[in-house]
């Protein structure tokens, strides 16, 4: 079973990623993991602490002669702005006149719900964790998920189709041109339409100017998906089910689409549900085809062999340069919001631990489906049910 999780504070020394249930003999590239986190620091609209840090991997466990061997991998993620730190957060227990309170709870932010639940007079320990530096860790996780991934045919990608009112039109985007946008090493907004980009980018600027924060909505697509993860048969099995948690589970996200899920809510069922076909040519998994994927390839809780695509909506980010209305922790009298150095728009960014979160759980039910210890047995199970596929 593929397990995982993550530990580190935002401004502390490191982050670090576990996750245990790789088969052995996995190559892992050690360039392409670093690609990943580049790809999460990009976007119009981050704040300061991007020029700040240069996110890289740091391997300490289960890699070996640049495979993974069974064992629990391991992975430090250095924070650059620690030396900046030291003193204001100190493991021991220092001084603390150098302490650097967030003294009344942002609006939106885990703040104030956090220092209730875990008894902080403020709240600087609070947004440490709940920071959105923790998707660092699951981005360099959801890497080595999308190795084994790609050992096995599927690759997992995501693009921008809103930022704020700026919205992509023509959201069917091919497969070849997402390819392309992740090729690129200049990233915007990520968004496959560059008119669309410029209209995204001005909603930016328009935050930008007025200290305010903008969101918008990523789209994860998983390509080459076998049909059959994920199950009907209890309800904790079902695939939209855990994408919809993986997905959620990302800061700031407040809600997640499968397919064009919402649209498809406030229209007939004519006009949603993808008619079937079949092709002899049988290019796919099987020979059967669909004229549309509204579904976002799934069905019934299981990966129907089209594209998988989840929506995730971000709200703006919560730090706003003009705050909101707050009180003080320690008076409780009227003040504004804290502010500390913050993003504008951080949706490409959210895309992009969205495709870690979208991998992490396909790996996790590929190998619940296809088991194996060594890539050797999981790629001959997956052969011999390719086979059965074809066969149907
Ligand atoms: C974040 C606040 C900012 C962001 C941070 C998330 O950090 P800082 O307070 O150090 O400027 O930059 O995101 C990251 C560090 C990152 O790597 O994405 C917050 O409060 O959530």
């Amino acid at each position: 079973m593929l397990r995982y999780f993550t530990a580190g504070e935002s401004h502390g020394e490191a982050l670090t990623a576990f996750i245990s249930g790789l088969p052995a003999g996995l190559k892992v590239d050690q360039a392409f993991i670093d690609r990943e986190l580049w790809r999460r620091q990009q976007g119009f609209g981050r704040g300061g602490r991007m020029k700040i840090e240069k996110d890289t991997a740091h391997i300490l466990s289960g890699v070996r002669h640049g495979q993974t061997i069974g064992s629990p991998i391991s992975i430090l993620l250095e924070n650059k702005d620690w030396k900046n730190w030291q003193e204001i957060l100190p493991v021991e227990e220092g001084d603390p006149g150098k302490h650097k309170e967030v003294a009344s709870p942002r609006p939106g932010h885990a703040d104030l719900a956090g220092a209730l639940k875990y008894n902080f007079r403020e709240a600087r320990y609070v947004l440490e964790r709940a920071s959105a530096r923790e998707s660092t860790a699951r981005v360099a996780l959801g890497a080595l998920a999308k190795l084994f991934l790609a050992a096995l045919g599927m690759e997992v990608l995501s693009h921008v189709i809103a930022v704020g009112k700026a919205a992509l039109g023509n959201t069917e985007i091919p497969w070849e041109k997402l390819k392309e946008l992740h090729a690129r090493n200049e990233v915007l907004l990520n968004c496959a339409d560059p008119q669309a980009e410029e209209r995204m980018k001005a909603e930016v600027d328009q935050a930008l100017r007025t200290g305010d924060s903008v969101g918008g909505v990523f789209e994860v697509v998983a390509h080459n998906v076998p049909p059959g993860l994920g199950s009907y048969a209890q309800w904790d099995e079902r695939l939209d089910g855990l994408l919809a948690q993986a997905v959620m589970s990302l800061q700031a996200v407040k809600a997640v689409e499968i397919g064009t899920g919402v649209e498809s809510a406030l229209s007939f069922g004519s006009a949603v549900h993808d008619e079937i076909g079949y092709s002899r040519e049988r290019a796919g998994f099987t020979g059967f085809t669909r004229q549309s994927n509204h579904a976002g390839g799934v069905e019934g809780g299981i990966s129907n062999g089209e594209d998988i695509l989840v929506r995730g909506y971000l709200k703006p980010i919560s730090t706003l340069r003009r705050p909101l209305g707050s009180v003080s922790f320690a008076t409780r009298e009227p003040v504004k919001a804290a502010y500390e150095r913050s993003d504008v728009c951080v949706v490409p960014a959210a895309g992009v631990a969205a495709e870690a979160m979208v991998a992490l759980t396909l790996a996790r039910l590929a190998l619940e489906k296809f088991g194996g210890d060594s890539m050797t047995e999981t790629l001959r199970n997956l052969e011999g049910y390719k086979k059965q596929l074809q066969g149907f």
